[in-house]
């Protein structure tokens, strides 16, 4: 390990204690990851020191909440490689492209096209379901390989000037596949699509550029990025924000209200109706600038070697079949026990103190497709270490013989 383990989880305390009388080994970070306490002392200061509402008081406590609240705009802003007028601040990944799925989709008309693809969670599936119910346009689903991986001829050949909208998960939740985005970009400019990425499962794994990836949209949640729940992020290119007409009402995404007629905000703002989440953006800067004081390279390369070992050990595992076989991955092990239904297998590894996932993960399109109804699903995250591998791998052998 070229970086120091043990003092990386010792900021994680919720990670030494015991559940069910056994060590935790938290394996379920797609779902969401645990907080380090940079992120818990931020969020505790902001109510402690300055909790107060933001841009309107004309006091200290409220210039001192708003001053926190732009910083944490501004860290993700660059964390993004955006500026900050194009960061809006949502509940979540949902939200995020809900909003854009309303807004930008209001455009969509009789005769468009929309493509997703069968590695989508439900929230990018559903609000493009609603939004092609609402205009008429159709929904096209990129295939997918046996392994897991897009059928990229398959979705060149979806390409058409009726294209008006790509949108595409990054990183697949229940596979753990890599998609090539900026490739798949690239190919939905040439034919004048906009493009949405569903960066849910991608952020807290590598670094994300938005200019260098050129996507339109890029939609994540704090909470999977070691923030807390409750804030979520939409990137926008400025251009097509602005052409966009306002999502929700309310005070904040106004310029003027009369009775008769209102004008918007500028951005972010006209987009961020009502009081925002102050603590959870605070704690999302919070968790962005810890990230970024971490050597993220040496974050890569852990994951990429605690998917490497998990890999090798599902392999020599008997009666184990692995999910989602792509060549790129991040660190995600999806799997069926022979004979095993997952739901049985997830409640025999929590009496065992490690934690995963079961079930369709939102993905029940995906899993359709798989013909299974679920799986099992351990994903990893920075702070886990060669004895969750060895907690799951011990525990998945107890399960054996109990079923
Ligand atoms: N996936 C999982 O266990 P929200 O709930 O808005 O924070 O994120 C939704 C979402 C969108 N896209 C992807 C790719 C996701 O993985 C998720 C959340 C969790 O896989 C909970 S269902």
């Amino acid at each position: 390990m070229s970086f120091d383990i043990a003092a990386l989880r010792a900021q994680f305390p919720i990670l030494s204690q015991t559940v069910r009388g056994k060590a935790l080994a938290y394996l379920d970070n797609g779902a969401t990851t645990q907080k380090p306490e940079a992120v818990m002392h931020a969020v505790d200061a902001y109510y402690r020191e300055c909790n107060s509402n933001v841009h309107r008081g004309a006091h200290y406590l409220s210039d001192e909440a708003t001053t926190r609240f732009e910083n944490a705009r501004q860290s993700v802003a660059d964390f993004v490689n955006a500026s900050r007028e194009e960061i809006i601040w949502t509940r979540g990944t949902t939200e995020s492209i809900n909003l854009v799925a309303s807004c930008h989709g209001a455009s969509l008309k009789a005769g468009d096209e929309v493509i997703i693809s069968t590695l989508e969670h439900h929230s990018n599936i559903v609000p493009w379901q609603m939004a092609c119910e609402r205009s008429g346009a159709t929904l096209k689903v990129i295939p997918m390989q046996p392994d897991g991986s897009l059928d990229l001829a398959a979705y060149r050949a979806l390409l058409n000037e009726r294209t008006r909208i790509v949108a595409v998960t990054h990183v697949s939740n229940a596979l753990g596949t890599v998609n090539p985005v900026a490739d798949m970009i690239r190919d939905a400019k040439a034919v004048g699509a906009a493009t949405l990425l569903d960066g849910a499962q991608a952020v807290s794994h590598f670094n994300i550029d938005v200019r260098a990836l050129d996507c339109d949209f890029y939609a994540f949640s704090g909470h999977k990025l070691f923030g807390p729940t409750g804030i979520g992020v939409l990137y926008g290119r400025k251009e097509l924000l602005e052409a966009m007409p306002p999502w929700l009402g309310g005070g904040e995404m106004i310029e003027t209200v009369s009775f008769e007629r209102s004008t918007w905000n500028r951005l972010p703002y006209k987009f961020e109706a009502g009081t925002p989440n102050i603590a959870g953006a605070i704690g999302l800067g919070a968790a962005i600038d810890w990230l970024r004081g971490q050597d993220r390279s040496a974050l890569a390369a852990h994951e990429a070697e605690l998917l490497h070992d998990a890999t090798a050990r599902a392999e020599a595992f008997e009666g184990m079949r692995l999910i989602g076989t792509a060549p790129g991955k991040v660190a995600v092990l999806s799997f069926l026990l022979d004979g095993a239904h997952p739901h049985d297998v997830g409640q025999l590894l929590d009496q065992q103190g490690v934690a995963v996932r079961t079930g369709h993960h939102c993905t029940m399109p995906l899993m359709d497709c798989l013909g299974i109804p679920g799986t099992v699903r351990a994903s990893f995250s920075i702070y886990n270490d060669s004895t969750d591998i060895e907690r799951l791998f011990n525990a998945l052998e107890k399960v054996k013989s109990f079923l």
